[in-house]
């Protein structure tokens, strides 16, 4: 069997479905973790697109190499352990392979709406994920997993997505996953997953709040509100709105 490692960042969601992959593939890997804002050389070295996750494989014979890209690194999996996380009908595979794609989809309008500049935009990329999670409501059937009774690819994708509503539920009642009762089921059966659980390190929420109190974006400013509300003057730093909001760092990486 080859050692491998994951090259990972704490909060990374392309990271955590490796990570739930292997884990439910009960593959044996080690975990190292990087700073995005100050990617290290030797990360940029072996990094065609300087993105996490790389997945470094060490053969007994001592060849190394590297794999970039997430579903490319599920795929690989898939292809070298006898466990498998995708159907095998090939009809009932493309449609997984269809769904995993649209939950990276998901995840770009996740970051959409954590970046948006304004209330009114943050309104409207929330309205955005809802109609896109209208669309998962209507695929999911009895559940627990996607798929029925057994963990798929799927899963591990959509964990990821979930997890960072754990934080964004916190924060205020922006109605992203109201009224679907099947996606509610599913999300609970996901979080109580060990694989999902223990993709994550114990201060991931605190890591990802964190992260969204530096954004200085709309959710920031929702976060200092909400905290305001609760106990007096808010512990987030804002800044000034217009200019400064406008100018607020959009999207990933993490920093
Ligand atoms: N399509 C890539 C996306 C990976 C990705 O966006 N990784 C982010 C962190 S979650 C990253 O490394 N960003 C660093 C950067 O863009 O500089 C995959 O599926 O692996």
């Amino acid at each position: 069997m080859p050692k491998l490692t994951l090259i990972s960042h704490h909060l990374c969601p392309y990271v955590q479905r490796a990570a739930i992959a292997l884990a439910e593939k009960e593959m044996p890997f080690e975990r190292v973790y990087i700073d995005l804002a100050n990617k290290p050389a030797w990360f940029l070295a072996i990094s065609p697109l300087g993105k996490v996750p790389l997945l470094k494989v060490e053969n007994e014979d001592g060849r190394e190499s590297v794999i970039f890209e997430s579903a490319v690194i599920l795929e690989y999996l898939e292809e070298v352990l006898d466990t498998p996380l995708h159907p095998a009908d090939p009809l009932e595979r493309a449609r997984h392979r269809g769904w995993m794609e649209f939950g990276s989809a998901a995840l770009n309008g996740i970051a959409r709406f954590y970046s948006a500049p304004d209330q009114a935009a943050l309104a409207r990329e929330a309205r955005a994920l809802s109609l896109m999670f209208d669309w998962v409501e209507a695929k999911l059937g009895n559940g627990p997993f996607f798929a029925g009774d057994s963990f798929t690819l799927v899963d591990a994708v959509f964990a990821p997505v979930f997890r960072y509503f754990d934080v964004i539920d916190r924060i205020g009642d922006f109605g992203i996953l109201a009224g679907k009762p099947k996606l509610a089921a599913w999300r609970v059966a996901l979080a109580a997953r060990p694989s999902v659980r223990n993709a994550v390190t114990a201060d991931y929420p605190e890591r990802l709040m964190a992260f969204f109190e530096r954004k200085g974006t709309a959710l920031t400013e929702r976060i200092g509100r909400e905290a305001a509300q609760r106990c007096g003057p808010p512990r987030v730093t804002l800044p000034p709105a217009g200019r400064d909001l406008r100018a607020a760092r959009l999207g990933q990486p993490f920093q």
